[in-house]
């Protein structure tokens, strides 16, 4: 049975797929398993080749996949950054994937036992599956296949069926490169395609939204495998009285409204100390008012449509539900319809509370509700009320004084004197605290280490004791 696809900036069903079934999916598991075992016993570094030549590949489709990631988001230069990015990121674990490999798999050791030594050989997974969200697509689907295939894994990919037109060109830029098309695919279809890929693979890394990532946990604990979750937010950004107000503005908006503020790094909440409370909000609101739309010149502008039209109601909902509450809009606040495509310029609310849901639960769009406080302790409660832990960010006049409260706040990654930045870096580790996710990180040496199961060789040199060393008169030496 067909899905239609809606393009974001029309609104209008121009594109549909053919969700796989759990045959099919089966099929493709096999063949890829096959390859599998050819591509783990190539050396790191020949792996490394494969993704250099993929790189180029991809490099040869750009046009088609940055057409293909525009009609899918609605907007064209983050479009252009993530195939951008998933070229720098397959030339970046090619450089650094063997090294990494061979300094985790030491050598033998002794033990306490001189005629018994070990070592420890890493195990790549056999078949990893990748299941991805609408915000980012091309992006979140290669962000762990890529460190999955370095390890020596193979990778079955299950975009989001929000946005699947950059699957079927990037699958003719993998085609290009034979040894990785052994063991690399995407499959179209929706969540019931995502359930039965995961009875299928010995691996699940998925990117998504808390309800969707248990359902996912659950699948995967049944099935005893291991998973990555990567899930939602609500990051908090606090600024303190020594920050400079209008700096923290022009932070705070840009953290916020990025993407259209769909992404899951994006700041969700400010809370503003009391005594640059009214310099803070009066330049948010005046550079919030000076964003403009992607409408109607998709090459223009600041704010693209919602990638998901479901996701315009779930913030204007929220919106509504606050000023029900007593909140305040004091810029934005109602989604327009523009040319098919929905629409919501940066929204700054005022009184809202902890409790409502704009504070409390994922928004994922272009708002910024603020809460003044008076002291430092009373922003990070704010900051860590709440289930979820993803990131954070702390604005203050010194790099000391917002990091002696960044280490307060229970969440995975904290920016200091800046915002999201886990969108630019890929060094630090983090975890992520709450219901934002679990399992290994998927930044720094985790990202690629994960993907490997320990096995432990111990060797004898010696002779093997019989029973009769065991007997209670050997043992107590009666
Ligand atoms: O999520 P969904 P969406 C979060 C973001 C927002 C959400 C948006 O905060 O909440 O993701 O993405 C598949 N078994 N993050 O609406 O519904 C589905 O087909 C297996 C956080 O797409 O969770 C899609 O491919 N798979 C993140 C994928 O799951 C199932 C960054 C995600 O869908 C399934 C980006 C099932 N039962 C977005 N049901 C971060 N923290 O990095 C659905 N799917």
């Amino acid at each position: 049975m067909s899905l239609a696809v809606i393009n974001p900036r029309t609104g209008e069903a121009d594109y549909t797929i053919e969700p796989l079934d759990a045959a099919s999916i089966a099929r493709v598991a096999k063949a890829l398993r096959d390859g599998q075992r050819t591509w783990s016993a190539f050396t790191p570094e020949r792996r490394a080749d494969h993704l250099r030549s993929l790189a180029d590949a991809v490099e040869r489709h750009r046009q088609d996949l940055v057409a293909a990631l525009t009609a899918d988001t609605g907007r064209s230069a983050i479009s252009v950054i993530e195939v951008d990015s998933v070229i720098r990121t397959l030339q970046r674990w090619a450089r650094t994937a063997p090294d990494l490999i061979r300094q985790h798999q030491p050598s033998g050791n002794a033990t306490a036992i001189p005629s018994i030594t070990t070592s420890t050989r890493l195990v790549p997974y056999g078949l990893v599956g990748v299941i991805s969200p609408w915000n980012f697509p091309l992006t979140l689907s290669m962000i762990d296949t890529i460190p999955a295939l370095a390890a020596g894994c193979a990778v079955l990919i299950k975009p989001s069926e929000v946005t699947p037109r950059f699957i079927r060109p990037f699958m003719r830029a993998i085609a290009e490169v034979p040894e990785v098309a052994a063991v690399l695919s995407f499959i179209e279809g929706d969540g019931r395609t995502g359930a039965a890929m995961v009875e299928q693979v010995d691996f699940v890394a998925f990117t998504g939204s808390v309800p969707t990532g248990r359902k996912v946990g659950e699948s995967a604990a049944r099935a005893f495998i291991p998973a990555s979750l990567e899930l939602g937010g609500k990051d908090p950004m606090l600024v303190l009285a020594s920050a400079d107000p209008v700096k923290a503005a022009e932070t705070a908006l840009r953290a916020s409204v990025l993407n259209t503020g769909q992404a899951c790094q994006s700041i969700e909440r400010v809370y503003v100390a009391r005594e640059i409370a009214e310099p803070f909000l009066a330049a948010l609101v005046e550079k919030a008012r000076a964003a403009r739309l992607n409408f109607p010149d998709l090459h223009s502008g600041d704010i693209g449509p919602f990638i998901f039209a479901k996701q315009a109601q779930i913030v204007q909902a929220q919106i509504d539900d606050a000023v029900a509450q007593g909140a305040r809009v004091l810029t934005g606040g109602k989604v327009e319809t523009l040319g098919g495509g929905k629409y919501l310029r940066p929204t700054v609310l005022v009184d809202v509370t902890d409790d409502m849901m704009i504070m409390s639960e994922e928004t994922f769009g272009p708002v910024i509700p603020v809460i003044v406080f008076d002291t430092v302790d009373q922003a990070v409660a704010h900051a860590n009320a709440g289930v979820y832990g993803l990131s954070a960010a702390v604005l203050a006049g010194s790099i000391e004084e917002a990091e002696a409260v960044a280490r307060r706040i229970a969440a995975g990654a904290v920016s200091i004197n800046d915002g999201s930045l886990t969108g630019l870096v890929w060094e630090a580790e983090k975890s992520s605290f709450g219901h934002s996710g679990l399992g290994p990180s998927r930044m720094g040496d985790s990202g690629l280490l994960r993907f490997f199961r320990k096995q432990a060789i111990i060797r004898q040199s010696g002779s093997a004791l019989p029973l009769a060393a065991y007997s209670e008169e050997a043992l107590s030496g009666r």
